[in-house]
């Protein structure tokens, strides 16, 4: 924060796949994860919090822009090989990102793990507003080598492969904590996206089982027991996620530390959130269900957890979407509060460019935010504006109004049934008029051609 005490630092720490019911603590997962519980002690705690997409690309693209996925034509997660996709870097793309209007508003700007907007150089996170970037381009890679799914080196720093070796949750948060150090007398935007729990499930000591030739394709296009997207071991992937999920959380805890060691933690916003839901079970990422599909069954039938929630990652019902989140501010946001209001990652960006008095794009200019701040319900309580949103995947489609959900055909009240198991479509045809007008009204408008 700046002498003035107006302009806080902004921590955003994003999560990779990590489902609703994944974490310990009051989320009643399994993993231990005693330095998140603590960062829901110590601030809000968001039970209805959703992300943009069900995969992690345009999640990301939404964080960083404020603005829906569908703006930029990102529907699903890149997964290209070479450096020629150029995602965020696209013709056509005009988007300036959180990390630009911070650092014009004299913000040190970091980011320190996994980008996934595009692999391109034209699309490197330093063309879009940050100072600084070490980590990975690509959606996965291996946790030890940094080798891409492809069998590229993908671990960068700044424009440059770099390597750093080490467990790659492990080096992110190093280099997270060293970037803190650095900036530690001027206000600084540090986003952490960890790759952490996204495949290759690969836990810290796994490293004998890391892909250490150039070249080497780690899925070879065929998911299954004997591919290297892991686990290793026969029956492992429930201890093996358990392990991944609490190394993110003593990640989580050095970051904190490092803000307290520094005296920084009464002048620091941290969010935490995830880019989707959980894998349950794992087959094929294009997969919708796997009735309808005639798939083989799943080759990891126990992956993450999405606690009560139907669906997984690349499903539009709750499973794929509604994700843990937690705002920490002590003596701005009161600690312990649980709220349910709905919220969304794109409303993280609008929420922080109002706390610093960032005047926001025009509503009708090429940039205008989708997302509302956060801000009266994070430092007072208050109840935020009701509105509907939305979700729309290649072939899927949800709204949001109230406890009404429209996923696809089928219509569910989320108060009662958060597990969406109970189609209410036949009975309230009205309400289903009403949210697909919604519908059609949102594709027109907010959908790039
Ligand atoms: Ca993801």
């Amino acid at each position: 924060m700046d002498a003035a005490g107006t302009r806080p630092n902004i921590v955003l720490i994003l999560a990779d796949d990590l489902g609703y019911g994944d974490l310990g603590g009051p989320w009643g997962g399994k993993a231990n994860t005693p330095h998140l519980d603590q960062l829901a002690r110590e601030g809000l705690r968001f039970t209805d919090f959703h992300s943009n997409g069900a995969m992690c690309t345009p999640t990301r693209a939404s964080l960083l822009t404020g603005r829906y996925p569908q703006r930029m034509g990102f529907e699903r997660a890149y997964a290209t090989k070479g450096r020629e996709e150029r995602g965020i870097a696209s013709p056509g793309i005009h988007e300036i990102t959180i990390a630009s209007y911070l650092r014009q508003a004299g913000y040190a700007t970091g980011i320190f793990g996994k980008w996934h907007l595009g692999k391109h150089a034209s699309a490197n996170p330093v063309r879009f507003g940050f100072d600084e970037f070490r980590g990975l381009t690509d959606g996965d890679g291996d946790y030890f080598s940094k080798l891409d799914r492809f069998g590229g080196d993908d671990w960068l720093y700044n424009e440059d492969l770099v390597h750093q070796g080490g467990y790659a949750t492990t080096v992110t948060t190093d280099n997270a904590i060293r970037f803190i150090e650095r900036h530690r007398d001027r206000p600084f935007f540090l986003y952490v996206p960890y790759q952490a729990v996204h495949f290759p499930w690969q836990e810290v000591e796994d490293d004998r089982f890391e892909i250490r030739r150039l070249g080497e394709d780690f899925t070879s296009g065929k998911p299954g027991p004997r591919s290297k997207l892991g686990p290793h071991r026969p029956g492992e992937i429930p201890d093996v996620m358990q392990r991944m999920i609490q190394e993110l959380d003593r990640g989580v805890g050095r970051l904190m530390a490092t803000l307290r060691q520094h005296g920084l933690d009464r002048t620091t916003l941290v969010f935490f959130t995830s880019d989707n839901g959980a894998y349950v079970h794992y087959l094929d990422p294009d997969f919708v269900d796997p009735a309808a599909a005639k798939l083989p069954a799943p080759d990891w039938p126990r992956v993450g957890s999405n606690g009560p929630l139907r669906g997984q990652k690349t499903q539009l019902y709750e499973g794929g979407h509604r994700v843990p989140a937690i705002a920490w501010w002590p003596g701005k946001i009161a600690p312990g509060a649980t709220t349910s209001q709905t919220t969304m990652t794109m409303d993280i960006l609008p929420t922080v460019m109002e706390l610093l008095a960032i005047k926001p794009p025009a509503e009708t200019g090429p940039n205008a935010l989708d997302g509302i701040s956060l801000l009266p319900l994070l430092l007072r309580g208050e109840t935020l504006a009701s509105r509907t949103l939305f979700w729309r995947a290649p072939t899927q489609t949800a709204v949001r109004e109230g406890s009404w959900k429209l996923v696809n055909q089928a219509l569910y009240n989320l108060a009662e049934d958060i597990g969406e198991s109970r189609d209410l479509a036949a009975q309230r045809p009205e309400v289903v008029r009403r949210l697909k007008s919604a519908l059609t009204d949102w594709e027109t408008k907010f959908t790039k051609r």
